[in-house]
C-alpha cells in the first residue's frame, strides 16, 4: 500500500477506468442478475452502515428483515407467514449451505457413516461445494424429457444415510421446476427434510399469470422444510441479497446445531447465522423494492421478461433454429455439438460483444432474459447469430 493517500478526484478518475472495464449489462444475456431497482439503490445507500451481525444496534433494520421474511413466506404460501424463520444471506450458495447444514446436523448417523443428499442432476454447482465441505455424497437423480427430477428416481436413491432431498424451482440451465408436489410426498413418506432451491425462480414462479399445480411450490406443501430465493436475481435488489426461509423455528432448534453460538459481548445472546457481520443495507434495499413493487410490480416484471423470452423464441424459429420451449425467462437453443456451440458463443462475444452461456446437461446456447434486455437487443442479437451461423 502506498504511504500517502490520493485525492478524491484522482481516486474517482481511477474508479472510472475500472468501471469502464466492467459490463453495463447492455449485451449481457448470461447473467441471472440485473441492474438493481433505483429504489433499492437509494435504500442501500441510506443503510450503508447497518450491521445485522449486531442486531441490538440496528433495531430498525432488524424489523425490516423480519418483515422481508414474512413477505417472502407469504409469497411462498406459508399457512402462517409469521411462523416462518429465516434471514437474509449473501445469495443462493449461502442459503443452500445453511439448509443442508441443518439437514446434516439433524441426521442421527454416527461420524463414520458417509451421509448422502439426493439432488436433481440439474442442481446448481453450489451443491458440489456443499458436498465437499460437509463430506457428503451427492446422489443425482435421473431427469424427464423436460429436465425435471423423476420422482421414482428420487425415491430409488434414498437409504438410511440420506439427510434430505433437494428440489429446484427454476433450475439454472433451463428454468424448469421439479415436480415439487411429488417430492413433498416422498419427503413425508421417508420423514426427510425437503429444501427447495428457488434462488432464481423464487421471484418468478409466484408471479406467473397462469398458476397451476405444476408451476407452484412453497410451504403449502407439507413436506417442504426450507426454501432459498434470491432478491439479487429476479427480485431487483442489490448484491448481496439472498433469503433462506425455514418452515418454522423447529427446523433450526435441535441440540446438534453448532452454528448457533453464544455471543455474550454483543447486543444479542446468540447468533445462529452462518456469517457474522451481515449487510443491513441489503436488507433495506430488499425491503424497499419489495414494498415498492408489490405483487403487481413483480407480476409486470415477470410478464415483461416472459414477453422478451417469447420474442427471442419466435425470432430463433424465424432463422430455422429449434429452441426448447421455455418454462420461464431462460431460453436454450441447440446450434451443433460441443465444439461448434463453444465456437459460436465465442464469435458472439468477440465479433459482436454478446455474452451468452452454454448448457452442459444438453449442449445448447443459453440466454437469460433479464429486465435489462430490450426487444431491440433481441432483434440485433438474432441478426448477429444468423450472420455467424451463415459465415
Ligand atoms: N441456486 C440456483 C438455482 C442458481 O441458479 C444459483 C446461481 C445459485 C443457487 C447460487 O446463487 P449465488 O450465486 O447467489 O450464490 N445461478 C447463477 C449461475 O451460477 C448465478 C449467476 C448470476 C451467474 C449472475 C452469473 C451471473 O452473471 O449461473
Amino acid at each position: 500500500m502506498q504511504e500517502k493517500g490520493i485525492s478524491e478526484k484522482e481516486i474517482f478518475s481511477e474508479l472510472e477506468k475500472f468501471s469502464a472495464m466492467d459490463t453495463n449489462f447492455k449485451k449481457v444475456m448470461s447473467s441471472m442478475c440485473t441492474i438493481p431497482h433505483p429504489i433499492a439503490v437509494k435504500a442501500h445507500q441510506m443503510f450503508i452502515q447497518s450491521n445485522m451481525g449486531d442486531p441490538g444496534l440496528f433495531l430498525g433494520t432488524c424489523e425490516m428483515e423480519k418483515q422481508v421474511i414474512e413477505m417472502a413466506a407469504s409469497l411462498l404460501k406459508h399457512p402462517n407467514p409469521s411462523d416462518a424463520a429465516g434471514h437474509l444471506t449473501s445469495g443462493g450458495t449461502e442459503s443452500n449451505i445453511e439448509a443442508v447444514y441443518h439437514m446434516k446436523a439433524r441426521h442421527p448417523g454416527d461420524k463414520d457413516t458417509k451421509l448422502n443428499l439426493v439432488v436433481p442432476a440439474t442442481a446448481h454447482f453450489s451443491f458440489e461445494k456443499i458436498a465437499n465441505m460437509f463430506n457428503i455424497q451427492l446422489r443425482k437423480t435421473d431427469l424427464d424429457s423436460s429436465y425435471r427430477a423423476l420422482p421414482r428416481s428420487v425415491e430409488s436413491k434414498i437409504d438410511e444415510n440420506t439427510i434430505g432431498l433437494i428440489g429446484i424451482a427454476g433450475n439454472t440451465e433451463f428454468g424448469e421446476m421439479d415436480p415439487v408436489g411429488a417430492l413433498s410426498e416422498i419427503a413425508q413418506k421417508y420423514n426427510l427434510p425437503l429444501h427447495i432451491d428457488a434462488a432464481f425462480g423464487g421471484f418468478v414462479y409466484p408471479f406467473l399469470k397462469d398458476q397451476n399445480e405444476l408451476n407452484q411450490f412453497g410451504f403449502n406443501l407439507p413436506g417442504v422444510t426450507s426454501v432459498s430465493m434470491d432478491p439479487h436475481k429476479m427480485g431487483f435488489s442489490v448484491i448481496p441479497a439472498g433469503i433462506i426461509l425455514f418452515k418454522d423455528d423447529s427446523v433450526l432448534d435441535h441440540s446438534l446445531d453448532k452454528i448457533k453460538v453464544k455471543t455474550p459481548y454483543l447486543t444479542s445472546k446468540f447468533q445462529s447465522t452462518l456469517t457474522g457481520t451481515r449487510p443491513g443495507s441489503a436488507v433495506a434495499a430488499t425491503y424497499a423494492v419489495m414494498k415498492h413493487l408489490g405483487r403487481e410490480g413483480y407480476e409486470k416484471n415477470v410478464e415483461h421478461c416472459l414477453g422478451l423470452t417469447e420474442h427471442l423464441f419466435k425470432k430463433l424459429i424465424g432463422i430455422k433454429l429449434k429452441p426448447k420451449y421455455p418454462a420461464i425467462n431462460i431460453l436454450t437453443v441447440e446450434v451443433g455439438g460441443v465444439q461448434q456451440t463453444t465456437h459460436i458463443r465465442r464469435c458472439l462475444r468477440e465479433q459482436f460483444g454478446w455474452y451468452v452461456s452454454e448448457t452442459k446437461t444438453k449442449t445448447a446456447l443459453r440466454m437469460v432474459l433479464m429486465p435489462h434486455v430490450t426487444m431491440e437487443d433481441i432483434d440485433q442479437f438474432v441478426l448477429d447469430l444468423k450472420y455467424i451461423l451463415e459465415n
